[in-house]
């Protein structure tokens, strides 16, 4: 009888437990946390992309959270990218495909679009941003109705230590790769961070969304001397296929940004990039490591979602290519976690399935109760929090220019150009897609699958507040393939040898 009672006791001191805690819960909205870094490919440890990184903070993010492993940008630049994530939608439904200063694109445009962190603030969160959340970190728009508190930082005087590095002559700012002789507080992403710790290191009433902006490891990759110092050569070259840009149509070949290339083939200053980027990627990885450590500190850590993604890889030479502005993994493919503290049953497991960041927006409302704006593209990620095994339908697509569309499966991707040239890679027996397989009748049947997820409607371009178009696409398809053309001579002027293409 005792134990009877003890039991219906326990059972109802266990049901007035449950009855009172949710209804804290729903009173304590829990925070966001969002790292946004810029041009981080998968050279972290937690995607095992090269075998000298060294990230151990983000590591120990993703062994803590869902570490997506196979998460896809929506376009391969920072501006399409990031306004596809903070306004939740693909370029095709907003015709935002190319670059764009979003402070000149016409009234009226754009302005029916709910930018995620104003739409949190309208939803009784307190919201601060730091440097480069949207494209790009000066930008103006909806800057005061969107933040409670927003700043940007830059590099204060970095003096370089040139002859550890790579300093091109004649001058070339992105293919700059040097330690710098400043103390920490002169790097700006150092700055971004130390923003960040301070602001967790007050007292907040209301919940806050917390979104920092890293810059490095965007070009050029210039980091404080002791994250330089980690890493000694050699440094391993990746993967690369001398002739890979052989088999692939001409459209796809002229978004290898060769340009850039030819300075640096000439000095023979691969390694020392190389090595530039995984000591902008580890100081990345400290100043993530020093924003954690507050938290961890804080009252919030165990009621704040930290969410870190790239707004897109980037090339070190692979495809013959060192940047982004690509459909190939290597710059569609990031880095992407979710860790919710207050428990999720994916915590501390991986998601193999092809995501997308365009998520991101619908993810965050979910997990928060927001109700999404009905315009907003994407699904709910929460099945995947909970089960990260679960099998995901639909494709992840990047978008890179009106007209160019990549899907990624788990096993495929299949890329479709604006002049209907194609690309298709079997990533289960060539994850470094080097064969193309497009024009290889047998797998007709798998590019038939994958052009049902293709767009059925474009929007046209957006025309005011153009920026930087780099892309052959359906309305500029000659430009950049002139250009690209024009650098393959370029090459055998300089005697170097240019990559192979078909005319
Ligand atoms: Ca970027
Ligand atoms: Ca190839």
């Amino acid at each position: 009888m005792n134990s009877i009672l003890k039991t219906l006791g326990y059972t109802a001191l266990i049901s007035i437990e449950t009855a009172i805690v949710p209804k804290i819960n729903a009173q304590e909205k829990p925070n966001i946390l969002m790292f946004c870094v810029d041009d981080m490919n998968d050279w972290v440890g937690f995607l095992g992309g090269h075998p000298q990184t060294i990230t151990p903070n983000m590591d120990r993010l993703a062994s803590k959270g869902v570490n997506f492993t196979n998460a896809h940008c929506p376009a391969p630049g920072c501006s399409p990218s990031r306004n596809s994530l903070i306004f939740g939608i693909e370029p095709h439904n907003s015709g935002l495909y190319p670059f764009y200063n979003i402070n000149n694109i016409e009234a009226g445009v754009i302005d029916s679009y709910y930018p995620l962190p104003l739409l949190f603030r309208n939803n009784g969160y307190y919201t601060k941003g730091i440097t480069k959340v949207w494209h790009n970190p000066d930008n103006a728009y909806l800057q005061d109705s969107t933040w409670d508190e927003y700043s940007s930082h830059g590099d204060s005087n970095i003096q370089l230590i040139k002859e550890e590095g790579y300093y091109p002559d004649p001058y070339v700012k992105r293919l700059v790769a040097c330690p710098g002789s400043n103390p920490l507080e002169d790097f700006m992403d150092y700055k971004n961070a130390m923003q960040a710790v301070d602001f967790l290191d007050k007292s907040h009433e209301d919940p806050f969304f917390l979104a920092i902006g890293f810059i490095r490891p965007h070009t050029p990759f210039i980091v404080p001397k002791e994250n330089y110092d980690r890493f000694q050569v050699p440094i391993q070259e990746p993967p690369i296929k001398a002739d890979d840009l052989v088999d692939i149509p001409i459209a796809g070949q002229s978004n290898a940004q060769i340009y850039v290339e030819i300075p640096m083939r000439r000095d023979g200053a691969w390694e020392k990039l190389r090595r530039g980027y995984l000591a902008s990627i580890n100081f990345i990885d400290d100043n993530v490591g020093r924003v954690m450590d507050a938290l961890d500190k804080s009252p919030y850590a165990d009621n704040t979602i930290i969410v870190l993604w790239s707004d897109h890889g980037f090339h070190l030479g692979e495809k013959r290519t060192y940047s982004k502005f690509s459909l190939w993994n290597e710059a569609t493919r990031t880095p992407f976690i979710i860790y919710d503290p207050r428990g999720q049953n994916g915590n501390g497991l991986q998601c193999d399935e092809s995501v997308g960041l365009i998520n991101i927006y619908r993810t965050l409302c979910d997990m928060t109760g927001i109700e999404v704006p009905e315009y907003v593209d994407g699904i709910s990620l929460t099945p995947w929090l909970d089960n990260p095994k679960l099998e995901m339908e639909k494709p992840a697509m990047t978008t890179w220019g009106r007209g160019n569309y990549t899907l990624r499966s788990k096993e495929w991707r299949y890329t479709r150009y604006f002049d209907g040239s194609e690309e298709l890679y079997s990533e289960t027996c060539d994850p470094n897609e080097w064969v193309n397989l497009a024009n290889n009748e047998r797998f007709d049947s798998i590019k038939d699958e994958f052009s049902k997820w293709l767009p059925k409607t474009e929007a046209p371009q957006v025309s005011s507040g153009l920026e930087l178009y780099n892309v052959a696409d359906a309305d500029s398809p000659i430009l950049n393939i002139n250009s690209f053309l024009n650098n393959v001579s370029k090459y055998n002027a300089e005697g170097l040898q240019p990559p192979l293409y078909i005319k």
